[in-house]
């Protein structure tokens, strides 16, 4: 019997941040595709499976829903490699995911989705997206100067805070402009991600 019910946007990198960990574990589920502005995702809404208004939302045999694609990550790494145990390590992996929500995200993922979306074009005005590359590149910045010293965010093996940062940073160029041949070691990471046993793209999305 599949246990667990993922409420996902296929197009989204905090959606992708629970498929891509989901495959890595080898866990079975289901998912409901709840692309933006479809009927499943407003049909998910209504039945309350999305307690915080968002997805991804993961829903457990219990019918326990979980909200928030890093808390999702955390409760499904724990007991995993993708989580140390040790205090200190867990704490820094929750540091790079803060990180993620607190000013990557809002600024990496906000530029993409403002040169992609045509429902959010009349604010993607020059002054707004070259403020936002300014800030990426230097958030970007951040991760390169960690990157140069150790293979993963926090160490030698990567950890659910890789994943919740390699969920917008992989497409930062393609989707978002930004020039990412500045950051040859950020490069080098996201490529160690497609060589892991398990990986699935952003658009390789379960039946
Ligand atoms: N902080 C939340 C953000 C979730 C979020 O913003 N989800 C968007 C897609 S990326 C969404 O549900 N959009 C549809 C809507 O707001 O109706 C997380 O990490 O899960």
């Amino acid at each position: 019997m599949t246990e667990l019910t993922l409420y996902s946007m296929p197009s989204s990198g905090n959606s992708y941040k629970v498929r891509l960990l989901l495959a890595l574990l080898g866990q079975p589920y289901v998912h409901v595709d709840c692309e933006d502005g479809s009927d499943a995702l407003s049909a998910a809404k209504s039945a309350g499976k999305t307690p915080l208004g968002k997805v991804p939302a993961l829903e457990l045999a219990d019918g326990t829903i979980l909200a928030e694609s890093n808390a999702i990550l955390t409760y499904l790494a724990d007991g995993t490699p993708w989580l140390p145990d040790d205090r200190l390590a867990r704490a820094q992996v929750l540091a790079w995911m803060f990180f993620e929500q607190n000013r990557h995200e809002p600024v990496i993922a906000v530029r993409a989705s403002l040169r992609m979306y045509a429902s959010r074009a009349h604010l993607a005005t020059p002054d707004r997206l070259a403020e936002l590359l300014q800030s990426g590149h230097e958030i970007l910045q951040i991760m390169e100067d960690q990157l140069c010293k150790s293979d993963w965010l926090t160490g030698d093996n990567p950890t659910i805070a890789d994943i919740a940062l390699y969920a917008y940073t992989h497409t930062a160029g393609s989707r978002g402009g930004f020039e990412m041949g500045r950051f040859p070691s950020v490069t080098n990471w996201c490529t160690r991600f497609t060589d892991m046993p398990g990986y699935i793209g952003l658009e390789d999305i379960p039946k």
